[in-house]
């Protein structure tokens, strides 16, 4: 399919550590998750076109909580506008972050991603740059045991050479065991990667 989608609009609605805490507005859900640092926040940033709608940070473990943003699209030319939720989740596989704190990340990340019915797919960051973690793949196959759809990205693509990019993605391929998965390459420094991914969320907006 070739419609264009456009954001029209992008703004923080709520953060949340427990059910009671989700919007009350049912809308679709579209999440962000990945290891601390590998700029899940930054590509909210880059698809919306919102300066500073996430909070960016150099410091790993700047997202503590399941942040909700609420985006209006709107499809092709249709005047009718779509609005849909963009969830930031907090870093996981962050060494700092200690055992404790990992066990209630788990908690309600896990209660959230296993219980909301809005959400439509999970994008999965993981940095170009390097083989992806034992976190990383452990999550992927958590997503996909518990029959989440993924689209893994690979982030920080300015970062690399063309080459580095095709290697990049190879070994997040070759890493995950699943050789015909696409991996998206993004930069949110240069918007690479916005296009394709747009594409992709309308296609899941036209969705009934
Ligand atoms: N060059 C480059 N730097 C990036 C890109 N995306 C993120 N960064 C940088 O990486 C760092 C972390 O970015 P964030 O977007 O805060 O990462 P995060 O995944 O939200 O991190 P946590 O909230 O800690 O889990 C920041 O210094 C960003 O500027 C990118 O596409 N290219
Ligand atoms: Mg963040």
């Amino acid at each position: 399919m070739a419609e264009k989608v456009v954001i029209t609009q992008g703004k923080y609605l709520c953060s949340a550590v427990k059910k009671e805490q989700y919007p009350e507005e049912r809308r679709k859900e579209i999440v962000f998750i990945g290891r601390s640092n590998v700029g899940k926040s930054s590509l909210i940033n880059s698809l919306t076109r919102v300066h500073q709608l996430a909070r960016v940070s150099s410091q790993p473990g700047k997202t503590q909580t399941i942040n909700f943003y609420e985006i209006g699209a709107k499809i092709d030319d249709s005047p009718e506008r779509r609005d849909f939720y963009l969830v930031d989740l907090p870093g996981y596989g962050y060494a700092k972050t200690g055992a404790q704190r990992r066990k209630i990340w788990s908690k309600f990340i896990n209660e959230y991603l296993l219980t909301s019915e809005d959400l439509q797919f999970v994008c999965q960051l993981i940095d170009i740059r390097h083989a992806p973690m034992a976190s990383d793949i452990e999550m992927f196959h958590w997503l996909v045991e518990h029959n989440l759809p993924v689209l893994v990205i690979a982030t920080k693509a300015d970062k690399v050479s063309r080459n580095g990019v095709t290697q990049g993605v190879a070994q997040i391929k070759k890493a995950l065991g699943i050789p015909e998965l696409d991996v998206l390459p993004y930069s949110s420094v240069k918007n690479t990667g916005r296009e394709e991914l747009l594409q992709v969320i309308g296609d899941c907006l036209l969705e009934t």
